[in-house]
């Protein structure tokens, strides 16, 4: 019987990825009429929604994630900063809100939550910033069931937990945590009734298969993520991956299209790398399926478009800011 289902799962594996290697690699005119169809059946193709991050926790992080500023294992230029008060971050989410965000993301360079008063913190800023009206997401790090469960508790929407990069590759870019660890605290946050942030970044050496070994991984979540950030390296000076040559700019669209049509509800969101991208190609993620972005000069520690020229961007595409809360 285990022998049977385990063969099973196998094979409807292997019918995902040929599935998923069809959708990435059919003609580039094919893949993107495929996704701009599924969007426009889910999604209003005008619409983008705008999200603020805001960092409450800056570096020293003990986990050795390669991309990252934050980590203690990598020599960056960093300033550290112990945990925000409340009302610091509470203002900013109003200053977000007042310039048209209506999702506010807030990360911890945590590798987990710990119980106690600087958990306790969070928990407040969320029950403040859901009373704002405006969607709360976190990101801080691994999670126990319980403590998911005092997050949703407190109002939060979605907690934003990225499984980055292909099982296989996983364990050249960070020794200190498992992709295993991972699932877990995708499970812990899906099982307390949280709306699950996931996606990866490009960019990171890896190769296209490992990107769609990625969407495998996602789309064998249950239930499926309902927001995607996909990110493009920022390269940080003192990282491993300082040096990497960036994404093929086709490649990140076909990744967003692909995405766009294995995950036809979901918030796509063009998430870390926007700076180096030209307006060009924000538009074709955007045609084909990516349809959320952050705003604001910086993400968590590395500059990010600043909002008069994300303004313009839309402006001239003739899309519009999404004001209606998305379906979390
Ligand atoms: N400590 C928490 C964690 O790792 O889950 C939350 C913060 S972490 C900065 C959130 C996500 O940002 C990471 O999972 C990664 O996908 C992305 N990220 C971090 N540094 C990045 C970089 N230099 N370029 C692109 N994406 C990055
Ligand atoms: C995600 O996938 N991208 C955002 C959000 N989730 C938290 C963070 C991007 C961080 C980019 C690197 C930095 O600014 O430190
Ligand atoms: Fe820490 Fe998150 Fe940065 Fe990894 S990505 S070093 S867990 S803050």
């Amino acid at each position: 019987m285990t022998t049977t289902l385990l063969q099973t799962s196998h094979s409807n594996q292997a019918s995902l990825r040929e599935r998923i290697d069809r959708i990435y690699h059919q003609p580039l005119p094919d893949l993107l009429f495929e996704a701009q169809q599924i969007h426009r059946q889910h999604h209003d193709p005008r619409a983008v929604q705008l999200c603020t991050l805001c960092n409450i926790k800056t570096g020293l992080c003990p986990e050795d994630c390669g991309y990252c500023s934050q980590s203690v294992h990598n020599k960056t230029a960093l300033e550290p900063q112990p945990l925000s008060e409340v009302e610091a971050v509470v203002t900013e989410a109003k200053a977000a809100k007042a310039h048209g965000s209506t999702r506010f993301c807030m990360g911890a360079a945590w590798r987990e939550v710990k119980d106690g008063a600087q958990f306790d913190r969070v928990l407040e800023v969320v029950r403040q910033v859901a009373a704002l009206e405006m969607e709360v997401c976190c990101t801080l790090g691994m999670l126990k069931p319980h403590q998911a469960q005092r997050l949703k508790e407190a109002g939060l929407t979605a907690y934003n937990h990225n499984l980055d990069t292909s099982p296989d590759y996983y364990g050249k870019v960070i020794t200190t945590r498992t992709y295993q660890d991972r699932l877990e605290t995708i499970r812990a946050v899906s099982a307390a009734g949280i709306s699950v942030c996931c996606g990866g970044i490009l960019g990171m050496g890896e190769s296209v298969s490992d990107r769609l070994s990625l969407l495998v991984a996602l789309a064998e979540l249950d239930p499926v993520p309902e927001s995607i950030p996909i990110n493009c390296l920022v390269p940080v000076a003192g990282t491993p991956l300082q040096d990497v040559a960036p994404v093929d700019p086709i490649e990140l669209v076909r990744m967003v299209a692909t995405t766009r049509v294995l995950f036809p509800r979901a918030i796509v969101r063009l998430s870390a790398g926007r700076l180096h991208m030209s307006d060009e190609l924000q538009a074709l993620c955007m045609l084909a399926g990516a349809n959320s972005i952050f705003t604001g000069p910086v993400l968590l520690t590395t500059p990010n478009p600043d909002t008069t020229q994300d303004a313009q961007l839309l402006s001239r595409l003739g899309m519009v800011p999404n004001k209606v809360k998305s379906s979390v």
